[in-house]
């Protein structure tokens, strides 16, 4: 048996009841194949061992009081994954959906995101079972004070640096600033994604979703392509999504969907982005009321199986939610590219029928790299204690993203998988990190 199978033989054994860990895990260890063949010593410093099982693992009870005086109970999470070339880096999710396997799924994805975004930070990844959904600003509030009550003592700007993802935006941050910076009287970048006025950095807000977009220009470029013009399928309709067809727009693209986890909306003349930002942003509402904005637009309840028409589609949403069938849709309706804004959003098994397609294919580790980037430069900025302005972070962001679909293309061609940047994502973000860990001895 190759080391790789055993390695991921173990993981299968050693984690049940998490098959998002162990899917992210598989795709990661299977392309490292010819990297692992051709360095006999990762097999020898147990690289693939250590690379796969969390540094630290923290689960914790955080309760809190409702609105009507009832105690609530959730759990809490951080996976301090990897922290070889930097302090632990990554987001904290609030979804009902929220487990073990999927926080460790995340920080193991964001290991390798991190490690390509060339700046000095290390994995980790958060969050809670916690649903914001439907919950009082008051709720919320207790929610975030009682979660960073058990946190506090295990993060800092030196050691691990939280962030948004799923559920987790302004509020949130600035409800978890405040009860860290009162339980440590310490006024230090610990979070990114602040707000403008206590530490965060201009174009945070909007950077994963430019950075998607920056990156698959380049892809574009690459391949003598350009997005003007063409129309874009985008799902989700938070951060992620919202930020990436603001950009795709101002490319010169035409977006036409956009869905939530309720269902989806058509508009054949594109998105009106300012009705969706106050649906969303604002009103913490449904994209049902979409068609009070575009009467002519087109609500769905339920999933997009990706059936609209586009020569790019952009999942955005969550893991898993591109499946076999809707990948067959986009083929049949001869899609270009698809690039990963979400993390792991498209199955194992949709990610090889599009790539055997020849439909280029940009995973999330690098595609959605720019928001972590950006993070990182937050950090910078605080540590400086001066601010970027918005251009100077937005070009350092695309300068970024350019370079990693360099990096991820050069990987791949270097070990003979021309094109599949799967691998070479998984090679570039891996490299680094193993050979720093074989510096850094046996921890
Ligand atoms: P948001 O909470 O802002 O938005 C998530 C969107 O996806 C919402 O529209 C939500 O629907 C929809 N959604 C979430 N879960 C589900 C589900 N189970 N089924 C269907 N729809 C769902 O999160 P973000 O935009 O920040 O994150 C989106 C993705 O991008 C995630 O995979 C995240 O890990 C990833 N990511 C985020 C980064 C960031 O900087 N924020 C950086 C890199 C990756 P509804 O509106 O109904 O809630
Ligand atoms: O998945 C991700 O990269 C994020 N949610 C952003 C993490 C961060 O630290 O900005």
């Amino acid at each position: 048996m190759s080391y790789v199978s055993d390695v991921l033989e173990k993981v299968i054994v050693k984690n049940p009841a998490q098959p998002e860990f162990v899917q992210a895990v598989k795709e990661v260890l299977e392309s490292l194949e010819p990297v692992i063949e051709a360095n006999p010593q990762y097999q020898k410093e147990a690289i693939l061992e250590r690379i796969t099982e969390p540094e630290r693992q923290l689960m914790f009870r955080v309760p809190w009081v409702d609105d009507n005086g009832k105690v609530q109970v959730n759990r809490g999470f951080r996976i301090q994954f990897n922290s070889a070339i930097g302090p632990y880096k990554g987001g904290l999710r609030l979804h009902p959906s929220v487990n073990l396997g999927i926080i460790k799924f995340l920080g193991f994805e964001q290991i390798f995101k991190n490690s390509l975004t060339g700046l000095p930070i290390g994995g980790g990844k958060g969050g809670s079972d916690f649903d914001p959904k439907g919950k009082s600003d008051r709720e919320v509030m207790a929610f975030c004070q009682s979660f960073m009550t058990e946190l506090f003592r295990h993060i800092g700007q030196d050691t691990d640096v939280p962030a948004g993802d799923i559920g987790t935006g302004a509020r949130e941050i600035g409800y978890l600033f405040g009860q860290y910076k009162r339980l440590k009287n310490q006024y230090e970048g610990v979070l990114t994604g602040k707000g403008l006025t206590y530490g965060g950095s201009l174009a945070r807000k909007e950077a994963t979703g430019y950075g998607l977009l920056y990156i698959t220009n380049e892809l574009m470029k690459d391949h003598d392509m350009s997005l003007e013009g063409k129309t874009v399928c985008v799902s989700g309709a938070g951060n992620v999504a919202i930020y990436a067809a603001e950009k795709a727009a101002q490319l010169g693209a035409k977006v036409v969907t956009l869905t939530d986890s309720t269902g989806w909306i058509y508009d054949a003349e594109g998105i009106d982005l300012d009705a969706v930002k106050e649906i969303k942003e604002v009103k913490r509402a449904r994209l049902s009321e979409y068609k009070n904005y575009r009467p002519n637009a087109e609500y769905n309840e339920g999933k997009f199986l990706w059936t609209i028409p586009c020569d790019v589609a952009l999942p955005c949403a969550t893991q898993n939610e591109l499946d076999v069938e809707g990948a067959q849709n986009l083929i049949n309706n001869k899609v270009t590219a698809v690039c990963e804004g979400a993390n792991m959003p498209t199955t194992l098994e949709a990610t090889k029928l599009l790539q055997g397609a020849g439909v280029l294919f940009v995973p999330g580790k690098a595609a959605n790299a720019g928001g972590v980037a950006t993070s990182a430069l937050e950090m910078s900025q605080n540590s400086m204690r001066l601010s970027w302005t918005f251009e100077e972070v937005d070009q350092k962001l695309e300068g970024i993203m350019v370079n990693i679909y360099h990096n991820i293309a050069n990987a791949a061609k270097k070990y003979g998988f021309e094109g599949n940047y799967v691998v070479g994502a998984n090679i570039a973000g891996f490299v680094k990190v193993a050979d720093t860990m074989i510096a850094q001895g046996v921890v």
